[in-house]
């Protein structure tokens, strides 16, 4: 009889639905067997384009990301969506834009929309978007979006774990502003306006380019001749990715208007990342960043392990009081944990 490990990984591959939403839900509790499972799929990853969709809130991304999937779909490309909501406790289920979309992309065999919702530290949950990214890459679906509120450090980590990122703004209340300060324009590919039927949407595009100007030219001079000799892109000092000049688009997502264009821009971008090298880059400096996330994670929980709640805070307030120096605690905690 073939093992429930190896019965999931024969569908999950077959793109089997209520297979792939199971995995993912085991991912989302940390079972021990999805570990066992994802170690045999990864060798299935690497297929999909993953795209990164963010912004603040309210700003129209999963209306946005709902007509992206059907322009899409018009392209005969299957495509699973992943909404990443923070502030959710709830997940696997019926946030309010899922709702919405279940009802233009439902019953259709090449679309997959799941939910995922903060389970304790939001770096799990950057942990545990990414494994269930490679379960739908696995999967074999096409384009993979992933949906975020873009608020915080952990967004923008999710974020820049895609090949591609749209950031999208909607004209007014200052929505700009916080952008910049979460840091995410430095993340975008793809820029959208969206809500261009609003008052307003002329202003914030001409804030958004100017924005991106800036960042562009007021980038460190001594970075500019080593950018210039491997870039085309003559003010692309600060850009996260020399020869690739981020254009803003203006979108009406409730009624389709733009996307097309959106998309046509998806697809160069990936084009782009494979003609110039750069996704190997970005494949590298991923796994760099997977492999210490994890072996973080691995040490602290041997840690935790080895050291004694009530040792640990023995050793706290010995350093506090001036008794113990954090240098020999270090020490003697590592002495501690089996390696
Ligand atoms: N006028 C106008 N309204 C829009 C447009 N796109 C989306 N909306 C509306 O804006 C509201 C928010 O849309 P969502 O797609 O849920 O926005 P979101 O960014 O996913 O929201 P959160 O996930 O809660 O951050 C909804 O009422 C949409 O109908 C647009 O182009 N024009
Ligand atoms: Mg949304």
């Amino acid at each position: 009889m073939p093992s429930l490990v190896n019965t999931l990984i024969e569908q999950v591959r077959g793109g089997r639905r209520r297979s792939i939403g199971q995995l993912i839900t085991r991912v989302e509790n940390g079972d021990v067997a999805a570990k066992e499972v994802l170690r045999e799929l990864y060798r299935d990853t690497g297929r999909a384009h993953v795209v990164g969709v963010t912004g603040p809130p309210g700003t129209g991304k999963s209306t946005l990301v709902n007509e992206i999937a059907k322009t899409l779909r018009r392209q005969k490309k299957s495509v699973a969506i992943v909404a990443v909501d923070p502030s959710s406790p709830f997940s696997g289920g019926a946030l309010l834009g899922d709702r919405i979309r279940m009802r233009d992309l439902s019953g259709d065999e090449g679309v997959f929309i799941r939910s995922m919702a903060t389970r304790g530290s939001l770096g799990g949950l950057a942990r545990a978007t990414s494994d269930v990214v490679g379960i739908l890459d696995a999967a074999a679906f096409d384009v993979i979006i992933v949906e975020t509120v873009g608020a915080g450090q952990a967004e923008v980590d999710i974020a820049r774990a895609a090949h591609t990122v749209i950031v999208i703004e909607s004209p007014g209340m200052g929505d700009e502003i916080q952008t910049i300060k979460a840091g995410i324009l430095e993340t975008a590919d793809i820029l959208v306006v969206n809500k261009a039927d609003r008052p307003g949407a002329d202003r914030t595009v001409k804030a958004l380019r100017a924005m991106l100007q800036m960042g562009a030219s007021s980038g460190p001079l001594r970075h500019h001749g080593q950018i210039m000799a491997t870039s085309a892109n003559p003010d692309g000092a600060e850009s996260a990715q020399p020869g690739w000049i981020p254009s803003v688009y203006e979108t009406i997502a409730t009624e389709g208007k733009g996307v097309e264009a959106v998309v046509e821009t998806v697809r160069s971008h990936m084009s782009y990342l494979n003609s110039s090298g750069e996704l190997a880059k970005r494949e590298l400096a991923q796994s760099r960043r997977k492999i210490d996330a994890m072996l973080q994670e691995a040490f602290t929980a041997r840690l935790n392990n080895a050291v004694e709640p009530t040792e640990m805070e023995r050793i706290v307030a010995a350093v506090a009081e001036r008794r113990l120096d954090p240098y020999s605690a270090v020490e003697q905690l590592l002495n501690g944990v089996p390696m």
